[in-house]
């Protein structure tokens, strides 16, 4: 019996070769890079080409590309990208229509083969298919997450360290909500190595920085014509480590509530300790205000297209 980790990555696309890579690289496990039928020869190659990367990068791990749900029978992490990314001019919602019955028949496949799998959902629109995902698995809360808050923390991050003059290391901030144009950076936790933000940028700078990061995706969607996937990739091997790992990371993930923050039956980005059992809490911050009345913006969208999903 293999005792090696077993990794499915559903969907061999751009997010799925770097998250093969990466996993690869880190020596998580060993990767069933899957695709439909019609791709499966892509996912073939890719798989391939990355295997051989191994030999001179020095790692281990298996990589097989393969459109057969039975190879990833007992997954212990699945990462689902299968789908449709956006286009320059269209929003995350616009992908509902095609990418609903893909995640569903992710989904079903899923729950036949990886019951046990700790899930991590990446296709658009994320929030909306992660209460999908776990609506058609009814798998426990606890076992499936939706990666956007460490992406959209990391844009953050980034924009507010070049503006500081500091290293990216050093920033620290989360940010909340949904995974769109309303999502939440919350300021008031945002520090400099424990230093208010704000003691190092000024407050109408920051305000431009929070709004360009939540336009972040758009603006490389509108520069590449597809959607960005390093960061994307990189966002969700941390949160597959930190399961895989026990590493009781503290990470923004869109987390299935049930009552936290005030809301029920809905996922959405939230302060979540991951670990070995998955999202094991969900850690509730003291917000401002105005920090709350964001969040209620943001979840009031991610209501509007969950009761889209749920009609449909
Ligand atoms: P892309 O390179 O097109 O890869 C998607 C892959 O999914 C393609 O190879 C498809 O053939 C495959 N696929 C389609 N249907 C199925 C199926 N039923 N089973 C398995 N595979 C299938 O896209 P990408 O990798 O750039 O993006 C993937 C998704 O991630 C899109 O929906 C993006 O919008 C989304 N995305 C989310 C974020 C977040 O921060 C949440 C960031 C970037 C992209």
């Amino acid at each position: 019996m293999p005792t090696r980790k077993k990794i499915g990555l559903i969907g061999a696309g751009n997010i799925g070769g770097e998250l093969a890579r990466l996993c690869a690289n880190r020596e998580l496990g060993d990767v069933y890079l899957f695709d439909i039928a019609a791709k499966e020869n892509f996912a073939k190659g890719k798989a391939l080409d990355l295997e051989q990367n191994g030999s001179i990068l020095g790692y281990d791990s298996n990589i097989r590309g393969t459109s057969n749900w039975a190879d990833l029978e007992g997954a212990d992490v699945l990462i689902i990208t299968a789908g449709i990314p956006r286009k320059p001019g269209q929003s995350r919602d616009d992908l509902v229509a095609t990418n609903l019955p893909i995640i569903r028949d992710v989904a079903n496949n899923a729950k036949k083969h990886c019951p046990n799998a700790f899930v991590i959902v990446i296709s658009n629109p994320l929030d909306a298919m992660v209460y999908e995902y776990m609506r058609v698995t009814g798998c426990p809360k606890g076992k499936v997450a939706g990666m956007a808050g460490v992406l959209d923390s990391a844009r953050f991050q980034l924009f507010l360290a070049r503006e500081a003059g500091v290293s990216v290391k050093d920033v620290r901030a989360m940010v909340l909500g949904g995974h769109g144009d309303d999502m939440v950076p919350v300021l008031s936790m945002t520090t400099i190595n424990g230093v208010p933000a704000t003691q190092f940028i000024a407050k109408d700078k920051i305000q431009s920085i929070i709004e360009r990061t939540r336009k972040g995706g758009g603006e490389i969607v509108t520069l590449m014509g597809t959607s960005a996937y390093y960061a994307p990739a990189s966002a969700a091997v941390a949160m597959a480590e930190a399961y895989l790992l026990d590493q009781k990371r503290l990470l923004a993930c869109a987390a299935y509530l049930d009552g936290e923050y005030g809301y029920k039956d809905l996922f959405m980005g939230v302060p979540c300790i991951v670990g070995g059992n998955g999202v094991e809490k969900i850690v509730e911050i003291p917000l401002t205000e105005e920090e709350k009345g964001m969040l209620a913006k943001s979840a009031a969208s991610v209501q509007g297209i969950v009761d889209v999903v749920k009609k449909s």
